[in-house]
């Protein structure tokens, strides 16, 4: 498998609202903040068990691998649907597979969750009606993405690790990213240099989130995650700095989202057909590009 270049996410283990605003939102960097949840109880409560006896008898909708489903697909059926609890002793257990769970809203279901965590005064515009939280079993990936709202989002870890790869959105030009969508066509699973050639130009970070710690993902920042245990995570989102962030991820959500149902709805294999064409074809005119570039300077 080839390798991308990646360095590693910044660590800190305390950090000032004031030096966080500074050097990490508002450069859009990201960085893992190992005190931001240390005076949740959820840190202790959380446990699979405890999960597990408080709202295992759920219904949940399960989710497998969106590329192995189809890369240009809007929206991915539910593998299965099962007890929580059935799928969180998966978890607990390591029993590989693709199976996840995500944008769970656990805390309509069980208010009293609540309590164990709170939004630290590290930033200002806390979007506290959407406390998510994603579930996946070990080896279990998110495909990459950026979100498609352009709000910052804090991912607090618990259970095992996961790998996540980011990219700046200065990199989007490498990531073979659909129209109409903030998803990428590429595999990173199995990253092939000879599918898909420009993603060896792309520059980003990685970094195996423990549990305990929390990683700032700054807004249009793209992630991919791999669950290398099973593990769950609760992420907390709040509204960019950016009026025009602001204004983008709203008219993403609004108008591109709703366009692309539309569009796909009728047009189908065509629509996702062009889509794909398109994702391709602009990545290889940027290696064209780089490509004519590198020839003109050695001219000179
Ligand atoms: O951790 C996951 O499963 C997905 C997280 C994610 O994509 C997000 O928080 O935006
Ligand atoms: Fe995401």
């Amino acid at each position: 498998m080839d390798e991308l270049n990646l360095r590693p996410i910044d660590i800190v283990d305390e950090i000032s609202k004031e030096d966080f605003l500074h050097h990490y939102q508002r450069q859009l960097r990201p960085v893992v903040i190992r005190s931001f949840s240390k005076d949740w109880n959820a840190n202790r409560n959380w446990t699979y068990d405890h999960l597990i006896q408080l709202a295992g008898k759920e219904k949940v909708k399960l989710y497998g691998k969106w590329l192995d489903h189809d890369p240009t697909a809007i929206e991915m059926p539910a593998t299965k649907e099962t007890e929580f609890g059935e799928y969180l002793e998966l978890l607990k257990n390591d029993v590989p597979s693709d199976l996840r769970i995500f944008l769970f809203n656990l805390f309509k279901l069980r208010p009293e969750l609540l309590k164990d965590f709170n939004f630290p005064d590290i930033t200002d515009g806390w979007l506290k009606d959407y406390p998510y939280m994603f579930f996946g079993s070990a080896g279990s990936d998110v495909r990459l993405h950026y979100d498609i709202d352009l709000s910052h989002v804090f991912i607090s870890q618990f259970g095992g690790t996961k790998r996540i790869t980011l990219f700046d959105q200065s990199q989007t030009k490498y990531l073979y990213k659909l129209p109409f969508t903030t998803h990428s066509a590429a595999d990173l699973s199995e990253i092939n240099f000879e599918k898909y050639p420009a993603l060896k130009f792309a520059q980003g970070y990685q970094h195996d989130l423990k549990p305990g710690e929390t990683l700032f993902m700054p807004s249009g920042v793209w992630h991919y995650i791999q669950y290398l245990d099973g593990s769950f995570s609760l992420s907390l989102r709040s509204l960019s700095d950016s009026n025009l962030y602001r204004i983008k991820g709203a008219y993403n959500v609004f108008v591109i989202r709703k366009l692309d149902y539309f569009l796909n709805r009728y047009y189908k294999r065509t629509w996702s057909d062009f889509k794909l064409k398109r994702a391709i074809a602009k990545a290889t005119e940027i290696l064209e590009e780089r490509e004519k570039t590198r020839i003109d300077m050695k001219k000179v």
